[in-house]
């Protein structure tokens, strides 16, 4: 009678399709994409929806974010507890925080609380970025499409593939400020090529072209006012105002001695899938929990510089 009387209110609440009595009910969660976590020595991992008022957590005595981004492993598994509940929340303001508080909220009226000990699969991702300002898939991370990056394409052979690698042709020019998407769609096709208009024309965009005036003379070892890895501020010709870089009169050869620090960006995702749920009325044993949010250990940088040539 119990069951019965359950079915009937989840019926009401989340289908428009008749409750008949025989009736199969097909319920699964329709939730966002992220969640978010909170707990000091015992995790809470918690997802909120309204209208309907619904949450999902799944809780882990002893365990921490900590945990997650000092394993050696990058998936973990770890036994806990999952819950389901709903709400009326007609009596809390629409900001109440539901979950992580010392208090609950007063008038929590909690209509439906059903728990089950679960399985959680607990999944670390490193995504590493060059902020260059062309997107990895422009930058051709896997040349024979095997799905192994180690062959990616490395336009000026230093060590950092074109797709995390700042400046793409080492000429000591960040990518970002050669010009590479002008319109901003994320395509270089339209990337600035400084020479296609001087004496000594080519095809190569700014970004991957180490000589992009086509005077002779590398850009980099274009450092006539201060050898500092920085071709963009030696400006022989005030006037102009052009760096020696891009100034195919002005070809005078005063070496870079190094590379300039390139800086990757890192970031982790986490992700969470629930398994052998056993709640009566749910049609999912297995439910894929979705993408922390939040904490600050999920990003940071990683600086390198690659030895010169
Ligand atoms: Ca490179
Ligand atoms: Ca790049
Ligand atoms: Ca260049
Ligand atoms: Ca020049």
């Amino acid at each position: 009678m119990k069951r019965f009387c359950l079915i009937v209110l989840l019926g009401c609440i989340f289908f428009t399709s008749s409750c008949n009595d025989g009736d199969v009910i097909d319920f699964e969660f329709d939730f966002e994409d992220t969640f978010r976590s909170c707990g000091e020595s015992d995790i809470l991992f918690f997802k909120t929806k309204e209208d309907p008022t619904e949450t999902v957590t799944v809780a882990i005595d002893n365990f921490t974010i900590a945990d997650i981004f000092e394993s050696d492993e990058t998936t973990i598994e770890r036994e806990g507890n999952f819950t389901y509940r709903t709400y009326n929340r007609s009596n809390l303001p629409p900001d109440a925080e539901l979950f992580c508080n010392n208090l609950p909220p007063a008038n929590l009226n909690i209509t439906l609380d059903e728990s089950d000990a679960v399985v959680i699969t607990i999944t670390r991702t490193l995504v590493e970025d060059d902020n260059d300002g062309i997107p990895a898939e422009f930058e051709n991370p896997d040349p024979n499409g095997d799905g192994d990056f180690s062959d990616a394409q490395d336009t000026d052979g230093d060590g950092i593939p074109d797709y995390l690698d700042a400046d793409d042709d080492g000429d000591n020019v960040l990518t970002i400020n050669e010009n590479p998407d002008p319109d901003g769609d994320g395509d270089p096709s339209d990337a600035q090529n400084s020479d296609a208009i001087l004496m000594n024309p080519d095809s190569i965009p700014d970004y991957l072209d180490s000589d992009d005036d086509g005077d002779g003379v590398l850009t980099r070892d274009e450092e006539n006012d201060e050898q500092n890895e920085n071709p963009l501020d030696d400006i022989t010709n005030s006037v102009l105002g052009i760096a020696d870089y891009l100034n195919e009169n002005v070809a005078n050869t005063v070496p870079a001695v190094a590379y300039r620090e390139h800086s990757i960006s890192q970031s982790y995702t986490v992700r969470l899938v629930v398994e052998e749920i056993d709640i009566s009325f749910l049609s999912q044993d297995i439910f894929d929990f979705g993408t922390l949010t939040g904490p600050s250990q999920l990003s940071g940088t990683r600086p390198v510089t690659p030895d010169f040539p």
